[in-house]
């Protein structure tokens, strides 16, 4: 097989997708007329009608990012104790216990998408266990179900950090629909972004107001403080950046679909490279991520050798999420009760491959050539 070329400019796993430029001008011509840049602007304010019409409730409140929004969604919930969460994520959701004074109670995953295992879960309870925190990994929904059974059965509070999961529906029912509160993540490396940002949206109507004293301060009014809140709100650019991504939300996901599908057809089969299933009906993925798991022995070579031999092809995969968050330094001390041997298999073993949505499907063949032919030198 002869040897493909090398991509001229770097591939990377993601790239922002742009609105036009010129409709991010005339909003900003807006701003600059209202000199009004955060605290709850006017352009914030249509942003977050646009949004409670896309997620169907107006239980939701706007962040500067999402590590904040979950910080603040905990601290609302008055959480303490334990909670029960996956190893298998990007280090926020731990260190959004952590800020909150919660001890993380690491927990092992399922091996087909990756999210915790319900089962697991309720081995975990203890009499300080006060929550669950799962994560939609790669906007794969939770054994949702399951998860509610427990939570209603030991009276638990259940959170999803849905940081993935902007777009994805269960039944033509959005995924914030399901458990007491869902974070969302608009960091521009996401599908949605607004340049930074996060949502919460939450069930108990109550909450909101908690919410907004905690994002500015405490603030009730110009004297009175009720809480010792924090700043966490999301300013007006964030905001414009936000409402014009939403109108090309669609062409965003059909875009990733199409890249999805390239992927699947090109890579099925693959000795040693094993795809992960698109979440089955009724779920609409959002096609977040594409990742795949690399079975060294049977692939030739590891999934860090192939890593590194992408780069130089100008190809320049993640792999998320290793190391798992109980191995980085600051959490290794907390024991977990057995050797979470899925996930720590899982981390070792995933490789996600650049998907967004200015990737030409040019492009993802081009990605394929490499990787079976990289397969096929060894
Ligand atoms: N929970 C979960 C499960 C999460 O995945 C995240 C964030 C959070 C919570 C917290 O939400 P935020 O507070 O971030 O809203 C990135 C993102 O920074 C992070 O938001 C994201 N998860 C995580 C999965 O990925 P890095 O350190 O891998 O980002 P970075 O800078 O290496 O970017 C990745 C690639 O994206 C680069 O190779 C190039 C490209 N890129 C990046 C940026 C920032 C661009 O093309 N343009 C850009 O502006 O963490």
């Amino acid at each position: 097989m002869k040897t493909p070329e090398a991509f001229k400019d770097q591939i990377y796993v993601t790239k922002p997708f742009m609105p036009p430029l010129e409709e991010f001008s005339s909003g900003l011509r807006e701003i600059w007329q209202n000199k009004w840049l955060t605290n709850h602007g006017p352009v914030l304010k249509r942003f977050e009608q646009k949004l409670a019409r896309f997620v169907r409730s107006s239980n939701l409140c706007l962040f500067n990012n999402g590590t904040l929004a979950l910080q603040v969604g905990l601290q609302g919930l008055r959480l303490s104790g334990e909670v029960i969460t996956t190893p298998f994520t990007f280090v926020a959701t731990t260190h959004a216990l952590y800020w909150n004074k919660i001890r993380p109670v690491f927990c092992d995953i399922e091996p087909d998408y990756y999210t915790l295992d319900p089962e697991r879960v309720e081995e975990s309870i203890t009499p300080w266990t006060t929550a669950i925190l799962a994560v939609h990994i790669f906007g794969h929904p939770c054994y949702l179900q399951e998860l509610q059974d427990i939570a209603s059965r030991y009276n638990l509070s259940l959170i999803y950090d849905a940081a993935h999961a902007f777009g994805v529906q269960v039944a033509g029912q959005p995924i914030s629909d399901y458990g007491d509160l869902s974070m969302f993540s608009f960091h521009a490396t996401k599908l949605f972004h607004s340049l930074e940002g996060g949502m919460l949206v939450f069930q108990d109507p109550d909450l909101k107001t908690t919410f907004n004293y905690l994002q500015n301060f405490g603030f009730e009014n110009e004297l009175e403080v009720v809480m010792p809140g924090t700043n966490a709100k999301m300013n007006e650019m964030q905001a414009l950046m936000g409402e014009l991504n939403l109108e090309y939300l669609q062409a965003v996901l059909d875009r990733r679909k199409d890249i999805d599908s390239v992927y699947r057809e090109r890579l099925h089969g693959l000795p040693g490279l094993h795809l992960t299933d698109p979440p089955p009906a009724p779920v609409e993925h959002n096609y977040s991520f594409f990742p795949v798991l690399i079975d060294g022995e049977e692939f030739g070579m590891s999934r860090d050798e192939l890593y590194q031999a992408l780069k130089r092809f100008n190809v320049f995969t993640r792999r998320y999420f290793y190391p798992l968050v109980c191995d980085y330094p600051c959490y290794r001390s907390i024991k977990v009760r057995d050797g979470l041997p899925v996930a720590r298999k899982v981390s070792s073993r995933i490789l996600t491959l650049p998907i967004y949505y200015d990737l030409g499907l040019d492009d993802v063949h081009k990605i394929c050539d490499i990787i079976c032919y990289l397969q096929k030198q060894v």
